[in-house]
């Protein structure tokens, strides 16, 4: 049903550094429901596809490279308002910016090392979550 979807990623920073229990604790205890979940890795193909939207800025190059450093946990989670609760329970891109209690404010390294995803609609909730859990190309 619209509205109720979102999409996440638990970050290479957040996963190499034993966040992934924490991070999915936070998510449940603030009412979300995980739908689909899969720890993966991102080819080069694959970050630059999901993250297009982003291909002129100039840290894009770095954002690539960041999110194909090592594994990543990818999810679709279910509540209502998903998308908008979503970002409230992360927090700011930049973590020195992000609330108290978030989980960018709690787990993040940096900016760029951010953590976690969150989709920004629920279209691209939508587009994200099938990304991954839909018509992603195994090899
Ligand atoms: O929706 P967000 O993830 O909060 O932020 P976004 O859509 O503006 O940017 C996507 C990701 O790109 C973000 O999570 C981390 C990275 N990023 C954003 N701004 C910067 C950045 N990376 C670097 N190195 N420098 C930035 O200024």
């Amino acid at each position: 049903m619209a509205g109720n979807r979102t999409f996440t990623m638990i970050k290479p920073d957040a996963v190499e550094n034993g966040h992934i229990g924490a991070i999915l604790a936070k998510i449940n205890e603030a009412g979300f429901r995980i739908v689909a979940m899969e720890m993966t890795a991102l080819s080069r193909k694959d970050a630059e596809a999901f993250y297009a939207v982003h291909a002129e800025r100039p840290f894009f190059g770095e954002l690539v490279e960041y999110m194909t450093s090592g594994p990543i946990v990818a999810a679709i989670l279910e509540k209502d308002n998903a998308v908008a609760d979503f970002r409230t329970l992360i927090g700011a891109t930049n973590p020195a910016e992000a609330a108290e209690g978030t989980i960018r404010k709690l787990y993040a390294t940096s900016i760029a090392a951010n953590a976690v995803h969150g989709s920004d609609s629920d279209e691209n909730a939508a587009i994200e979550g099938n990304f991954f859990f839909a018509q992603r190309s195994r090899h």
